[in-house]
């Protein structure tokens, strides 16, 4: 028998991802992708698997108990792997109740129903799970002066922005039905994630997208936050070995000991595309420094240790090979560059960006 997955968000930068990788990998499998699509859900993300008919896309909310429970009635889902959330800090300080309803409440919703359908069937919770997709923002953040200072499993949870601690709060929930109703669960925390599909308002495609059009390079503060950096797929090679491998009830951390600053990123990718374009208008001067975020994170920096020793994870992509792929990616898709940052982008970025 073929296993059945329900992912949700599935339409994002992550989930698509996921989605492709695992119907790449796995002859016999079958997904079913539940995403509302919200401005950062993309069905174009799907496009090469558009005929797969072992991919069924749903356009659903999670929040929505009806279609959720229907769901579950009507495949015998083996594993959830919940991506579905409001997933950008900067949206999460100006509207923090829809990062609250999505990212708390709709994981309330995915965990009843899975609870409810698997726990009345003959199968009961043997061969399931339910993985929850967190992020290494729900430790907070580092000293920068202490670089051997690691998020650990057992670090206290000091979630600092409205998007952290509605993540913490959906993991929270997601042990809680481990260890009340014995809903069997995993919870992964990984770094940032780059590579292909990812919206453009998050850092790295943002600089892309506004370096190819010779626009000024928002650098928040003073450019020297530390985020700890990891490929996409590896990223997705980690959820499928801790979805197969993982003990019931663990964390994962997801990271590759691959820190960079704010700054660094931004050269890095100004000195790949100025090669790559033979184009000397891309260049540092357009770097500009704005206001910094509030409650700005200092710095992120995931300790693997776990999931390499208990699963043999390691990450495939090194972030020089990884970079230049994704700038590769992103060059030779206009189209979909260009479709995401119509509209209701241009809003977004002259609301965020309109002072600088
Ligand atoms: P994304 O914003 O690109 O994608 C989120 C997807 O969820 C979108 O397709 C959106 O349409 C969908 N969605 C939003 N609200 C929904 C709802 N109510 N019902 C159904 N679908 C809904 O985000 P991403 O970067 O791909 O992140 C995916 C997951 O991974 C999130 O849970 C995020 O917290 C986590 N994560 C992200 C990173 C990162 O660096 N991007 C790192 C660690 C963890
Ligand atoms: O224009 C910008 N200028 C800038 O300096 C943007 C968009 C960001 N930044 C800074 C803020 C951060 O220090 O770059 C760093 C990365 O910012 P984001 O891309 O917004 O990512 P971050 O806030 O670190 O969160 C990301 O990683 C963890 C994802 O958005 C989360 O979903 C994930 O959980």
């Amino acid at each position: 028998m073929r296993e059945t997955y329900l992912v949700t968000g599935g339409a994002g930068f992550i989930g698509s991802n996921f989605v492709l990788y695992m119907l790449e990998k796995y002859e016999d499998v079958r997904i079913i992708n539940v995403d509302k699509l919200t401005y950062a859900g993309n069905i174009k993300n799907l496009d090469s698997v558009a005929d797969d008919e072992r991919h069924i896309f749903m356009q659903a909310d999670i929040c929505d108990a009806d279609v959720i429970c229907k769901i579950f009635q009507d495949y015998d889902i083996d594993y959830v792997v919940n991506f579905a959330a409001e997933s950008h800090v900067d949206r999460s300080i100006r509207t923090p109740e829809v990062f609250a309803q999505t990212n708390v409440m709709g994981t309330v919703n995915l965990l009843n129903a899975a609870k409810a359908s698997w726990g009345s069937s003959k199968r009961a919770f043997e061969n399931r799970k339910f993985l929850q997709v967190s992020t290494d923002e729900v430790y907070g953040s580092l000293p920068l002066d202490d670089p051997e200072c690691f998020f650990q499993e057992s670090t206290p949870l000091d979630p600092r922005s409205p998007y952290s601690a509605s993540k913490a709060a959906a993991d929270l929930f997601v042990k809680s039905y481990g260890d009340t109703y014995g809903l069997p669960i995993n919870i992964t925390r990984c770094s940032n994630n780059y590579g292909p599909y990812q919206f453009p308002e998050k850092l790295i495609p943002l600089i892309i997208n506004n370096a190819v059009h010779h626009r000024a390079l928002p650098v928040y503060g003073d450019g020297l936050n530390v985020r700890d950096w990891l490929y996409v797929e590896d990223h997705c090679r980690a959820i499928d070995m801790v979805l197969r491998k993982g003990k019931i009830g663990e964390i994962y951390n997801i990271g590759g000991h691959n820190e960079r600053n704010n700054l660094t990123i931004v050269r890095t990718i100004v000195r790949e595309l100025e090669t790559v374009l033979q184009d000397s208008e891309i260049n540092d001067s357009l770097i500009s420094y704005v206001e910094d975020r509030k409650g700005h994170d200092r710095r992120y920096g995931i300790d693997p240790k776990k999931i390499k020793t208990d699963l043999g994870w390691y990450p495939e992509t090194s972030f020089e090979d990884g970079i230049v792929r994704t700038i590769a990616w992103y060059l030779s898709h206009e189209d979909w560059l260009e479709s995401v940052t119509s509209g209701a982008y241009r809003e977004y970025y002259s609301k965020m960006y309109e002072h600088h």
